[in-house]
C-alpha cells in the first residue's frame, strides 16, 4: 500500500509544519487536498528555479520523482524495514523508457545471519538528494549518494530497457541475454556498467564511485559480456555507513514535461463553486497530488503511472485525461489527446502501448522485422481504446470552454510521428469506428456484437486473462464505448467540426447500440437461486451469512434495506463466443452512467441493486469491488475472481471516480442545480426515468452508499487497486495490499495516472 511522505515533500518547501494528519472533521475537499491543510504552504518555485520533487515511501519501496528542465526519474530504493534479504536499486527515466535495476546483496553469509536487517542500502538524504547531470555524447540523468549499511556485493543488474527489467521482475527473472551489459572501466574507487543500445546508437551508463568509508573489488567476467563481473562494496569501517556517489545517464531525448503551472486551470472566473474548490492548490502545485499528476504528464504524451509504466499507455491517458479535463489547461488536454492520435495506425485503431527505446529493436528482431532497428512498436491489440478518444476529444471541443476555438489549429497540425494531420487522423479512427459498428446496427445480434481480437484473450481495461471471466464480448465495450464514440462523432459533426454527413449514420448506429446491445447481458437469477447461491458465495469465500442482509459491512445503507431472499438482476461481465453471459456483477455500468444521455429505467435499476452491499451488491466498507462473482451458476469464477486475482473481488480507485462521476451526470441530468465540477450540458428533454420518483431517490441513496464505501478507504483513493481482508467478528472488511494477496505478487505502483481522477469530483456526503 501507498503512504505518502507528505513531511519529507513539504520539509523542501517549508520550514514549520504540521504534518501527515488526517483531520476527521475536515472537509471532503481539505481531506482530498491534504496539503491544503497546511498551515501557510509555501508556493512551489516556478519551473526553471526548482525542480519537481518528492517523496513517497510505497509497496515496500522509497519512491523519489525528480524532474527538471534537464531530465526526469523515479528512483527506488527498497524500504529499510524490509524483510528481504536483497537490497534493491531502480531508476526509470521516461526518455526511451530507459532505467537501471541493481540488486545489492550481504556480501557473506555472516552478515545476512546477523539480527536486523542484513544490509540496508538507501539514498542519502540532503536537502534536495537527487539532481541532473550532464555527461558527454548528451548524456543526460539523475545523480545522487547511495549508503550501505554493510559490506554488500552486486548481485543481478538489468541495465538500458525498462521493459527489460520489468521481464526480469514481473517474469520471475527472465532475462534476455542481448541486453548484457558490459562492464567499460574499473578500479578500487568507481566501477561503470554500460549498455549500449541493439540498434548502436544510444546507450544508458551507471557509475558509481567512491564518496566514504567504502572501497569497490571488482573482478571481470571471464566470459565476455556473458558472464557478469563480480563487484564488491567494502567498508573500511564496518561500525560506519559507506557512502557512494552514483549516476545513471542516456543519450535518449528527455521529455518536456508539464508544471503544474501549466497543465492545471488557475481559479477561474466562473461561478462553478465545485469546480473552484476543486482547483485549490492545483496550479500552484501546492498539492501533492497536483505535483504527482505533474510528475506523469509531457509536452508530448501523458504516461501511464510509477516506474514500471512510465511510457505511452492510450487506455490510461485517454480514462484520466477525460474524468481530469475540467481542471485541465488546454495545451495539455491537446498534449494528450495529440499524443493518442500520432500513434494511430493507418487503419485508424488506437495503440495500447508504445514500445520505445532498446526494447523496441528487440520487439522488431522477434517480429522477425530487424529491418525497422529501433523504430518504435506500436501495440493495437486492445478494443476499448479505438473508443475512448472521440468521447473525450468530443466533450473539449463542443463542452468546456477550454477547447473554445480550439479546433481549426488542433485539427490542423501536422502529426511529428507520421505523415498527416491531426484532422486526417481523427478521420481514420472515426471511420473505422463507424465500420465496425455497422454490423450490429444492421443486424442487432450477438454475433455482430465487438468481440476480442483474434488471438487475444485481452482486450479492455479490465487487462488480464480471468478479467472477463475468459468471455470473448466484454459488457463496456459493447454497452457504453460503442454508443458513447457514436454520439461523440454525432456532436462533432452537428458542431461543424467534421463533416455533416456523419452525423447522420452516427447517431442512427448509436441509437441501434443504445437500444439493443445491453439486453444481450441480462442475467436474471430467481429469488430461489440467488438466496442458495449467496449462502454457498458466503461460505467459499469465507464470510458471514449475516452481510446479506442489512447493511452489511456499511455503517448505514440508505434506501430499502437488502431481502434475504429477492430475486438478482445485473448486467454480465462479459459473453462468451457463443453469446452465454459470464454471470458476475462487475462496477463496469459505471460507463453508461458517464457517457449516456439517455439511460433506460431498468438500467438505472440495476445500477441501485448493484450498489447494495457485498456480496449482494458491490460495496464494502472498504470502497466498491469491481467484480463479484456470488450469483455466477458456474462456482469456478469464485476462485477465479477471487481477493488475490488482479480484476477479481478487488477495489480498482479510478472505477470507483468513474462511477461516483457518472451518478452525478445522471442526477444532474434530472436536476440541473446539483453541483458538478465537470460541465455536461443536459439532454433536450430528461431521461424518461427522471419522472420516476422513487427510482431518483434510490440513486441519491446508492450515491451516498457508495460515497460511504469510498470514504471508507479514503486514503487510498490515489492508490492503484487493493484486495480485502474480512474479519469475522466486527463483520468488517479491511484493506489489503493486492502484492501480498496475489499469488503473482504483482507490485503495487506508487502513483498511477488515472487514479487521480477524483481530484475532479465532489463528495456529496460533504457540503461545498
Ligand atoms: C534549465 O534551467 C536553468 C535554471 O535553473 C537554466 O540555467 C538552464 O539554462 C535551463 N536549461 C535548459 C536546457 O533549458
Ligand atoms: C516500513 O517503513 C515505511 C516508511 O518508510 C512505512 O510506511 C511502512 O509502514 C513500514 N512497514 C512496516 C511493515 O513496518
Ligand atoms: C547462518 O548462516 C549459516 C551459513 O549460511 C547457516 O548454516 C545458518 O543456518 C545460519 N543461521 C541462521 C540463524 O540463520
Ligand atoms: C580510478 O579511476 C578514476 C577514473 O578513471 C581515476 O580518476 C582514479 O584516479 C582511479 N583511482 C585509482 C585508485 O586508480
Ligand atoms: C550515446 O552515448 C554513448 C556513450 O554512452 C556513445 O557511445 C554514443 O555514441 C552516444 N550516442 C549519440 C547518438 O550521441
Ligand atoms: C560464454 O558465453 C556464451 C555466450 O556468449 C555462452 O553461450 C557460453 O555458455 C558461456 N560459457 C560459459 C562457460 O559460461
Ligand atoms: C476563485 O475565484 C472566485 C471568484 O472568481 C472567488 O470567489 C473564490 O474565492 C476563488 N477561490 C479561491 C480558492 O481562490
Ligand atoms: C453561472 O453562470 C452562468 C453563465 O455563465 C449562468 O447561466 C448561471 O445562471 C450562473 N449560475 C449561478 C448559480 O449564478
Ligand atoms: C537503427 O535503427 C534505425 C531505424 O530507427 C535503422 O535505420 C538502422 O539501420 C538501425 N541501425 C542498426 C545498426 O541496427
Ligand atoms: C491496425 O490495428 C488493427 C487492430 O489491431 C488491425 O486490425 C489493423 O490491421 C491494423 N492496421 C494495419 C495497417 O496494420
Ligand atoms: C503541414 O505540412 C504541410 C506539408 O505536408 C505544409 O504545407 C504545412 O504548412 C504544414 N502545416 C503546419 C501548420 O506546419
Ligand atoms: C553481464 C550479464 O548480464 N550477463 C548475463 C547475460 O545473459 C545471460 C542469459 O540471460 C545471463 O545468464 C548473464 O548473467
Amino acid at each position: 500500500m501507498r503512504l505518502y511522505d507528505v513531511c519529507a515533500v513539504w520539509a523542501l518547501w517549508a520550514t514549520s509544519l504540521a504534518c501527515g494528519v488526517w483531520s476527521t472533521s475536515a472537509t471532503g475537499w481539505e481531506a482530498f487536498e491534504r496539503a491544503e491543510t497546511i498551515d501557510a504552504p509555501v508556493k512551489r518555485a516556478t519551473a526553471d528555479q526548482a525542480p519537481l520533487y518528492f517523496h513517497l515511501s510505497s509497496g515496500g519501496n522509497e519512491n523519489y520523482f525528480f524532474r527538471d528542465n534537464v531530465t526526469a526519474a523515479q528512483v527506488l530504493f527498497t524500504s529499510s524495514n524490509s524483510t528481504t534479504t536483497a537490497r534493491r536499486f531502480v531508476t526509470a527515466m521516461p526518455a526511451g523508457n530507459s532505467g537501471a535495476l541493481m540488486y545489492f546483496l550481504p556480501l557473506n553469509a555472516s552478515v545476512s545471519n546477523a539480527t536486523g536487517p542484513p544490509l540496508d542500502v538507501q539514498l542519502v538524504n540532503s536537502s534536495l538528494p537527487l539532481a541532473h547531470t550532464l555527461e558527454t555524447w548528451d548524456n543526460v540523468g539523475v545523480k545522487g549518494q547511495m549508503s550501505f549499511s554493510a559490506d554488500a556485493q552486486l548481485g543481478v543488474a538489468i541495465i538500458g530497457a525498462v521493459r527489460a527489467m520489468r521481464d526480469y521482475v514481473e517474469g520471475a527473472g527472465l532475462m534476455h541475454e542481448v541486453f548484457n551489459y558490459t562492464l567499460q572501466s574499473y578500479n578500487s574507487t568507481h566501477f561503470r556498467l554500460h549498455r549500449p543500445w541493439i540498434n548502436g546508437t544510444k546507450a544508458l551508463t551507471v557509475e558509481l564511485e567512491t564518496s566514504s568509508n567504502l572501497w569497490f573489488n571488482v573482478t571481470p567476467g571471464n566470459n565476455g559480456t556473458y558472464t557478469p563481473p563480480t563487484v564488491e562494496i567494502r567498508l573500511n569501517n564496518s561500525a560506519q555507513p559507506g557512502i557512494a556517489a552514483w549516476k545513471v545517464v542516456c543519450n535518449e531525448t528527455s521529455l518536456v514535461g508539464l508544471e503544474t503551472e501549466g497543465l492545471f486551470l488557475a481559479n477561474t472566473t466562473s461561478n462553478n463553486t465545485a469546480l473552484q474548490t476543486a482547483l485549490v492548490g492545483l496550479n500552484s502545485g501546492s498539492s501533492l497530488n497536483a505535483q504527482e499528476v505533474s510528475f506523469l504528464t509531457f509536452a508530448n504524451k501523458f504516461t501511464a503511472g510509477g516506474w514500471r509504466f512510465l511510457t505511452y499507455f492510450g487506455r490510461d491517458s485517454l480514462i484520466a485525461l477525460r474524468l481530469m479535463m475540467p481542471l485541465l489547461q488546454s495545451d495539455a488536454i491537446e498534449a494528450a489527446l495529440g499524443a493518442v492520435l500520432e500513434r494511430a495506425n493507418s487503419t485508424g485503431a488506437l495503440c495500447h502501448e508504445e514500445t520505445i527505446g532498446d526494447y523496441a529493436s528487440f520487439v522488431n528482431i522477434g517480429n522477425n522485422m530487424s529491418e525497422l532497428g529501433n523504430t518504435p512498436y506500436y501495440d493495437y491489440k486492445m478494443i476499448d481504446t479505438d473508443l475512448e478518444l472521440l468521447p473525450a476529444l468530443a466533450h473539449y471541443f463542443v463542452d468546456l470552454p477550454q477547447g473554445k476555438n480550439r479546433s481549426a489549429s488542433f485539427l490542423a497540425t501536422n502529426a511529428t510521428l507520421q505523415n498527416g494531420t491531426y484532422a486526417d487522423l481523427l478521420k481514420r479512427n472515426i471511420d473505422y469506428n463507424l465500420a465496425r459498428a455497422a454490423p450490429f446496427a444492421q443486424t442487432p445480434n450477438v454475433t455482430n456484437l465487438i468481440g476480442l481480437r483474434e488471438g487475444q484473450p485481452v482486450g479492455n481495461w479490465r487487462d488480464s486473462d480471468e478479467g472477463i471471466g475468459y468471455g470473448h464480448y466484454p459488457f463496456d465495450v459493447n454497452s457504453a464505448l460503442v454508443p458513447a464514440s457514436l454520439r461523440a462523432i454525432e456532436a462533432l459533426s452537428l458542431n461543424g467540426l467534421i463533416p455533416a454527413n456523419y452525423s447522420q449514420a452516427a447517431g442512427q448506429y448509436a441509437t441501434v447500440w443504445e437500444n439493443h446491445s445491453a439486453s444481450f447481458f441480462q442475467v436474471s437469477v430467481t429469488a430461489a437461486n440467488a438466496t442458495s447461491r449467496l449462502q454457498t458465495f458466503v461460505s467459499q469465500a469465507n464470510l458471514t451469512s449475516s452481510l446479506l442482509t442489512g447493511s452489511g459491512s456499511l455503517q448505514n445503507f440508505s434506501g430499502s434495506t437488502v431481502s434475504a431472499n429477492d430475486s438478482a438482476s445485473f448486467y454480465a461481465l462479459s459473453l462468451f463466443g457463443d453469446g452465454r453471459p459470464v454471470e458476475v456483477m462487475n462496477s463496469d455500468i459505471g460507463w453508461n452512467l458517464f457517457y449516456g444521455t439517455d439511460v433506460d429505467e431498468d438500467f438505472i435499476t440495476h445500477v441501485v441493486r448493484a450498489l447494495q452491499p457485498y456480496p449482494r451488491g458491490l460495496l464494502t466498507n472498504v470502497g466498491m469491488l469491481v467484480a463479484n462473482p456470488a450469483f455466477d451458476s458456474n462456482d469456478t469464477n469464485v476462485y477465479v475472481l477471487n481477493t488475490g486475482s488482479y480484476h477479481g473481488t478487488v477495489v480498482w480507485s479510478w472505477q470507483q471516480a468513474l462511477m461516483a462521476a457518472g451518478i452525478a451526470r445522471q442526477l444532474k441530468f434530472c436536476n440541473s442545480s446539483v453541483p458538478s465540477v465537470d460541465i455536461n450540458p443536459s439532454p433536450s428533454q430528461p431521461p424518461t426515468w427522471c419522472q420516476n420518483t422513487g427510482l431518483v431517490q434510490g440513486l441519491k441513496n446508492a450515491q451516498m452508499n457508495l460515497w460511504q464505501a469510498i470514504n471508507g478507504a479514503r486514503s487510498e483513493i490515489f492508490t492503484e487497486v487493493w484486495s480485502y481482508t474480512f474479519d469475522n467478528s466486527t463483520e468488517k472488511f479491511g484493506v489489503a495490499d493486492l502484492a501480498l494477496v496475489s499469488p503473482t505478487g504483482t507490485e503495487s505502483d506508487a502513483i498511477q495516472l488515472w487514479s487521480f481522477t477524483f481530484l475532479a469530483l465532489n463528495d456529496p456526503t460533504q457540503s461545498l
